[in-house]
């Protein structure tokens, strides 16, 4: 836990440096230990085209990460943790809180849907809260209301990946009343629509300003979110299947397996956003798998993706949002290892990730990509980035703008959450985890 403490002292300042270490596996019992070039930003406050964070410019051996020796570094025990003032006294009264140590995190249930799957706060001060099934409910301190917000179940495909699938509101909700919708149609195709909001509740009708054919029902992505730019971003897989049976991981040619980049800026439409590099004009980045789950870290400009794996290796990559044309290496790479193919593969300009997790660890099977603690009543977390799995049910971090060791794990403290599908956040930054059981959990600090 001391690590945290540590980190956060010097996340403002420090560089980010990122050291992939890579060990072949051609003899494993004693690999020879491969670092990776390391390459040094500035901290993240250029719009810039910035360098790809991760990446190596050597040929990666089919390698095979050491994570038995890691262990965090020792650190004090801090004494003092003060948190900005957080109300509007008196203008010349400065008032900071001191808080009491950290006895533990905690999960506290506050609602129980069918499947939620995304949760973003209302501007304003209610919680939406989106059900797979095609609903989208209001939150607030009566629970959930009784109708909900947006009910367009009667066209959303609702199985396995499929389903609706995250939404986001604009950047000028409170003045457009515009909210944005990914679902899986009943054909399966992939739907990014639009929605008007006014006199709280959403329009069923919509706009569909995206539609993609689906080639199998799965690696649909999931999360739609607005980055600085005000443009917004939409996470596909590559279409399905399994080992990229369809070759899109690397096509340039098509929006699957790709970020992808649009200009909302007028209603109704979604175009390809200035500035995108590929041939497939929406698309802003290229290789990956199965971006279940992606957030925009607006304070710091990077994306983190959470990268759904193969049979081995579940992924995360941090990167500028800003930065155009990344590659994020599948299905050459899966996590830090060679995929296809299966040795020597050439990983030169691909970000790989900053963190991958083996499917021997601790149950893990689909990696769930959850936020960046930005909130203020669990300062031990601020800047860390928060993440679980579908069959793990842990809650783990790590600091996204400092190396790091190894993620710290805080499933002792809150218990195994199940099987989560999705994190969220509310008006000021505090994290809530969703289960496919219907949960929706608060993190929460028990402290003194
Ligand atoms: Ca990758």
């Amino acid at each position: 836990m001391t690590i945290l403490f540590t980190r956060m002292r010097r996340w403002m300042t420090a560089p980010l440096v990122l050291v992939l270490t890579l060990v072949a596996c051609g003899a494993p019992e004693q690999p020879d230990v491969v670092t990776a070039p390391t390459t040094t930003t500035s901290t993240p406050t250029s719009t810039t085209a910035a360098p790809v964070l991760a990446s190596t410019t050597t040929s990666v051996a089919m390698a095979e990460v050491d994570t038995t020796e890691r262990r965090p570094e020792e650190a004090p025990e801090p004494t003092v943790t003060t948190l900005p003032p957080t109300t509007a006294a008196a203008p010349e009264v400065v008032t900071t809180t001191t808080l009491p140590p950290l006895r533990s995190l905690a999960y506290r249930e506050v609602a129980n849907l069918p499947f939620p799957i995304d949760l973003a706060p209302v501007p304003g001060s209610l919680l939406a809260i989106a059900s797979k099934e095609g609903r989208l409910w209001l939150y607030g301190d009566g629970g959930l209301a009784d109708e909900p917000f947006l009910d367009i179940s009667d066209r959303v495909r609702n199985r396995g990946e499929q389903g609706l699938l995250g939404f986001a509101f604009h950047p000028d909700y409170p003045d457009s009343g515009r909210l944005f919708v990914h679902y899986s149609a009943l054909n399966g195709d992939t739907v990014l629509a639009e929605f008007a909001v006014a006199g709280g509740t959403a329009d069923p009708e919509g706009a569909v300003l995206f539609r993609l054919a689906q080639p199998a029902p799965n690696h649909n992505g999931g999360t739609i979110a607005f980055g600085p730019d005000g443009h917004l971003y939409l996470g596909l897989g590559d279409g399905g299947g399994a080992n990229d049976q369809f070759g899109h991981g690397q096509n340039e040619r098509t929006p699957l397996g790709a970020l992808l980049r649009f200009d909302v800026s007028v209603p109704g439409i979604a175009s390809p956003a200035d500035g995108n590099p590929f041939p497939a004009p929406d698309v802003w980045s290229v290789g990956l798998r199965n971006p279940w789950r992606f957030v925009i870290d607006h304070p710091s400009g990077l994306i983190v993706i959470a990268d759904v794996g193969q049979n081995h290796f579940e992924e995360v990559s941090v990167a500028p949002v800003a930065a155009a044309g990344l590659n994020y290496g599948w299905p050459i790479t899966e996590g830090l290892h060679c995929f296809d193919p299966p040795t020597d593969c050439d990983a030169s300009g691909l970000t790989l990730p900053v963190l991958e997790v083996p499917h021997t660890d601790s149950g893990t099977c689909s990696i769930t990509g959850g936020v960046v603690y930005r909130g203020e009543e669990i300062p031990e977390l601020y800047g860390h980035y928060l993440f679980s799995d579908y069959c793990g049910g842990y809650l783990r971090s790590f600091p996204i703008e400092e190396s790091f060791d190894e993620p710290h794990d805080w499933t002792e403290q809150v218990g195994n959450a199940g099987q989560v599908v999705a994190f969220g956040t509310d008006h000021a930054g505090e994290v809530y985890v969703l289960t496919a059981s219907g949960s929706v959990l608060r993190l929460e600090a028990e402290r003194g």
